[in-house]
């Protein structure tokens, strides 16, 4: 029953900051996830006595590419699959179930905040026994195996019903369907005072969570409506839909509109926060307020002592390079470790898996801790909830008061999307050439004393990496520029702006970084190699 195949390489199946992320109709092609997993399969080795985690957010394309994989990997050897009740699971969940288990790792299909259906995005994450993804050093070795696959196996046999938790069998290969949420839930029970979030509840506190119709509408109508008693309907879009519904699973001040709307408006919650597709992204709001990713990171931080799991202490804290440097002043109030690691949560890792740190962010709405090893959408609301709770504070209140106790970066995002890829890489490389020419240079008030890549050294494996350009001038402003890895057609040019202010705490960040924007458009030439005036996404 054990049929093998024979195929030939597509050339375009590297993975990127977080798997392999194309369209569904390049993912639809004959074979081609096919060749994807045997090339991982093949590059594990033997796969007999390993399990590994299934599941994924949902979307169009997952129902067929999960019987795909759990065909090949019975045809493969794989003595064991776990897989989430109707193939869902959210990334942090997947996290966590791969290390209460001890999986040996696990396969999470999802294009994250990318969207779905038939013309939007499709992706496979591939974490290892860590609960994390593997790293680039794999990744390349399995991209070298898709370059040179000639066959695939797979186990021929009717679909396998996911619906009732339970155990079956195909071939030698045993499957679980498990409840995909029960192991995050007591987790996330563990980590917070659930008493505290429920007292809070209890006294009236309104709030929105979106969960944009993806994969954490589920998780997040059991712990915040059914065990915190958060009023029913405070979840909204809470049901996975194949294509999102239509929306833009990205929980950003773009895309998360309905959310928007309602923390705007004068009768608005106290409390708003949007997930995006697989739940590992996250956006906190209060009314008419937008909390930045980097200072959100920042803040809860600097909260870390009110939350039971970190009372006694946490190890460090890390950032992607691209974040602003907020919670490194967090990290040096409290004495705590410190590190800056290229983008993409792969990178934190080692870190904690060698207790140098605890918590860490990227700007790109991601926030998390040592719980697991994955970026945590839920587990970022709760710590919010419980600096309410705590502290008695709006989310404003919060943010105003860090920055009067730390001072604020301004920060933003630019993103210039559709580019030609020559055209960006060529712009990347010239200005990788010019920047030692540019330290020393002036623009109006701003000087630049530093410029150069951002080159991390892995202290536990000792890989080096080298992700972004940055340029620091005499103020504390910083630009960074950076290619997008996520995207599935085309590049994208990622700007990162900001702008460290002691004093002037409540003005509007577009305007404090005008003056930045300029010489970022113009050191770069962003206009000229790229014909676009404006950025098109700025978060
Ligand atoms: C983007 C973000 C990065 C994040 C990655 C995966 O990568 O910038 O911070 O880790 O997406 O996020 P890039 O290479 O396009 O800038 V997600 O929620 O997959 O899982
Ligand atoms: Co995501």
């Amino acid at each position: 029953m054990i049929k093998t195949v024979k195929t030939s390489p597509y050339n375009d199946q590297k993975m990127g900051t977080a798997g392999l992320r194309r369209k569904s109709k390049v993912v639809m092609q004959p074979n081609y996830v096919e060749n994807f997993m045997q090339s991982i399969f093949n590059t594990i080795g033997s796969l007999n006595g390993k399990t590994f985690l299934l599941g994924g957010d949902g979307r169009f394309y997952n129902d067929i590419a999960i019987q795909k994989i759990i065909k090949m990997a019975a045809a493969n050897g794989v003595s064991k699959l776990i897989i989430g009740q109707n193939g869902y699971v959210s990334t942090p969940a997947g996290s966590r179930i791969i290390l209460k288990n001890k999986l040996n790792g696990g396969f999470v299909l999802s294009a994250s905040h990318n969207p779905g259906g038939i013309n939007g995005d499709f992706g496979i994450k591939y974490a290892n026994e860590t609960g994390g993804q593997i790293p680039s050093a794999v990744s390349d070795r399995i991209y070298q195996e898709t370059q040179k696959i000639s066959e695939y196996k797979i186990f021929e046999a009717d679909d396998i019903k996911l619906d009732k938790i339970g155990r079956q069998k195909l071939g030698d290969m045993e499957i679980e369907i498990i409840d995909p949420l029960n192991d995050y839930v007591e987790m996330m029970e563990n980590i917070f005072d659930f008493s505290a979030l429920k007292k809070l509840f209890k006294s009236g506190f309104t709030m929105k969570f979106d969960a944009m119709n993806a994969v954490t509408g589920p998780y997040a109508v059991r712990i915040f409506e059914d065990i915190l008693g958060a009023a029913k309907g405070s979840v909204i879009n809470a049901k996975p839909l194949p294509d999102f519904g239509g929306l833009h699973p990205d929980p950003n001040l773009l895309y998360a509109k309905e959310l928007l709307a309602i923390m705007n408006a004068d009768n608005a919650p106290d409390f708003g926060a949007a997930n995006d597709g697989d739940g590992d992204r996250n956006m906190i709001l209060g009314k008419k307020f937008f909390v930045s990713p980097s200072d959100s990171l920042a803040i809860l931080t600097d909260y870390y002592p009110i939350i039971p799991a970190y009372k006694n202490g946490i190890f460090g804290v890390a950032k992607s390079a691209a974040t602003s440097t907020a919670v490194s002043r967090v990290a040096k109030a409290h004495d705590i470790g410190y590190y800056e690691v290229p983008t993409g949560w792969k990178y934190f890792v080692n870190l904690m898996d060698s207790n140098r740190i605890t918590i860490c962010g990227e700007e790109s709405f991601g926030t998390g801790s040592s719980h697991i090893r994955e970026k945590d959408g839920i587990w970022a609301v709760l710590f919010w909830l419980s600096i309410i709770a705590e502290t008695g504070m709006s989310v404003e209140e919060i943010a105003l008061d860090h920055w009067k106790k730390y001072g604020r970066s301004y920060y933003l995002r630019y993103d210039f999307d559709g580019l030609d890829t020559k055209a960006a890489d060529s712009l990347m490389a010239d200005l990788e050439n010019k920047l030692p020419t540019l330290v020393g240079n002036h623009y109006g008030e701003y000087k630049i004393t530093q410029a150069r890549p951002f080159v991390y050294n892995d202290p536990v494996d000792h890989s080096s990496t080298k992700n972004g350009l940055i340029i620091n001038f005499e103020n504390g402003s910083r630009i960074v520029y950076r290619l997008s890895g996520t995207g599935s057609s085309g590049a994208t040019l990622r700007v990162y702006l900001e702008n460290y202010n002691r004093t002037d705490l409540k003005e509007d960040s577009h305007e404090m970084l005008e003056d930045l924007l300029e010489i970022a458009m113009e050191i770069a030439e962003i206009t000229a190699r790229t014909g676009k005036q404006h950025a098109d996404v700025i978060t």
